[in-house]
């Protein structure tokens, strides 16, 4: 799990990189600092469950396997991508992996996670479905008929607010009247809801297993709020001056990746030389992902038309 924390905020750092030098083009929103939630997230699940999030979705990707070649290529806009170059970087998708997709609509996700929830139920199949969203999502009409309809049906879905304190550029205290309480958002829909420590990996853990518990269980949906903190802007052009100094700061010392870090070395299941390699192991993989992006052909242009639809 350190290695996927890792491999996440490389991918992000290369993407800063890559963006700057226009091979990446269009939008683009990190995942620094939030990497424990998927990690966490992703290591409780099982081949059959699905999972949908929103437009920052490159550290959801990494996590649940999906390969990094595949992802930068995508995000080079490739033929080689995982949406064949016609995504980018917030429409990641691999129906293999359940990955159902980032989407770029604020809370567009949450009624697709309501209908794939209720296949999976449909079908027996004892699989459940992760929607992740931010605090933003909080605000849209989308939300609460997801929950509502997912209550009333007694669906296997687990909602995951990633609160990172802001949207894209105002602070949930001044936009959601209930932002010091978004884990009780689903009582009103009689959904239990739990909050976590975002930075910390085992939190994530044991919290969202307890979750993965009740909902493959047959006991409804749940809701989940973990408090976080995106280390970038909201997207690249965002140089994020709104947030004070002094709290960048404090969220800086609570690092997950470090923390996962001081605990691994003061249990002795790592040693510093472990870590290290893991590190310029994740850095390898990340410039042979750069390659293959860099290699890969554009798509042709009779493929413009082609799984594109409309309704
Ligand atoms: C329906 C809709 N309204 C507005 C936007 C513009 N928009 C894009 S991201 C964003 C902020 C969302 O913030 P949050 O849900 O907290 O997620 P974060 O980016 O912090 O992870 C907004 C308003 C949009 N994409 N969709």
């Amino acid at each position: 799990m350190y290695r996927q924390m890792v491999l996440i905020r490389e991918f992000e750092n290369e993407c800063y990189r890559q963006y700057m030098q226009k091979n990446v083009k269009g939008f683009l929103h990190v995942y620094s600092g939030e990497e424990a939630i998927a990690v966490g997230v992703m290591s409780l699940l099982e081949p059959q469950d699905y999972i949908v999030t929103h437009y920052r979705d490159h550290g959801h990707a990494i996590a649940r396997g999906l390969d990094t070649k595949a992802l930068m290529a995508e995000l080079f806009g490739k033929a080689t991508g995982v949406s064949k170059g016609k995504g980018g970087s917030m429409h990641l998708f691999d129906v293999k992996k359940r990955f159902m997709g980032g989407y770029a609509i604020v809370g567009g996700q949450l009624p697709i996670a309501v209908g794939l929830a209720m296949a999976s139920k449909e079908k027996g199949e004892n699989g459940l479905t992760i929607c992740f969203f931010g605090d933003g999502a909080m605000q849209e009409g989308e939300f609460h008929e997801s929950l509502n309809l997912a209550s009333i049906w007694k669906l296997p879905v687990i909602f995951y607010c990633e609160n990172n304190l802001y949207g894209m550029g105002a602070s949930v205290s001044e936009t959601y009247a209930g932002h010091d309480q978004i884990y009780k958002a689903g009582e009103p829909y009689k959904i239990p809801g739990v909050r976590v420590d975002g930075m910390n990996l085992f939190e994530v853990r044991r919290t969202t297993a307890e979750a993965v518990k009740h909902v493959r269980g047959g006991e409804g949906p749940m809701l989940i709020e973990a408090q976080t903190y995106r280390y970038r802007g909201h997207s690249i052009s965002d140089p994020a001056g709104y947030r004070p100094k002094d709290e960048v700061e404090f969220w800086m010392t609570r690092d997950p990746i470090i923390l996962l870090k001081k605990q691994l070395l003061s249990e002795g299941t790592a040693t510093e030389e472990e870590l290290k390699s893991i590190v310029k192991a994740a850095e390898e993989e990340i410039v042979a992902a750069v390659k293959f992006a860099t290699e890969s052909p554009f798509p042709e242009p009779a493929a413009l038309h082609q799984e594109v639809y409309s309704h």
